[in-house]
């Protein structure tokens, strides 16, 4: 099993698509092993998307990362990491495939309604944003223990 990492992003939740969103990932079989609600600081929103500091779309998306709560939720299953980014499709909403969740509720490339981290050492980084104290080694056993 594996984990990542899949935030519902400001247009998605004042669009109040976030229901639609998590029904979507419970659909696709995911676990749900965290899940929160939370207002970016300006420091946080920049560390995750610090790789892309220096680029046109970097302040504006510190912004718009700001605008409104995220919803953040740590996913636990088979091939997490490459399985979300599928299902999540394409930066841009219009190159992203059918059904994608960025087709379905995406509106431009940067109000995309979605992230999702895009390798196991980039949801290492990005849970203790949300989950300080998260361990990687933590899975769904830690409720039946
Ligand atoms: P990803 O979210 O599909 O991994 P990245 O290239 O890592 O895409 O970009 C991170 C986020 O930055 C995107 O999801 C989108 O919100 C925003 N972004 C990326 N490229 C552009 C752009 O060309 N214009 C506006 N926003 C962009
Ligand atoms: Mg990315």
């Amino acid at each position: 099993m594996e984990q990542t990492l899949l935030i519902i992003k400001p247009d998605a939740y004042k669009r109040k698509l976030v229901g639609k969103i998590i029904t979507r990932i419970e659909r696709e079989g995911f676990d749900i092993i965290r899940i929160a609600l939370k207002s970016l600081t300006e420091e946080e929103a920049e560390i995750l998307y610090e790789v892309h500091r220096g680029k046109d779309f970097f302040e504006p998306l510190i912004l718009f990362m700001r605008e409104a709560p995220v919803v953040a939720l740590v996913v636990e299953g088979k091939d997490a990491v490459g399985r979300l980014r599928e299902i999540v499709g394409k930066t841009n909403p219009d190159e992203a495939a059918s059904d994608t969740i960025r087709a379905l509720y995406g509106t431009s490339t940067g109000r995309n309604a979605v992230h999702a981290a895009e390798s196991k050492e980039a949801f290492e980084m990005e849970v203790r944003v949300f989950f300080p104290d998260f361990k990687t080694t933590d899975s769904t056993d830690i409720f039946y223990s």
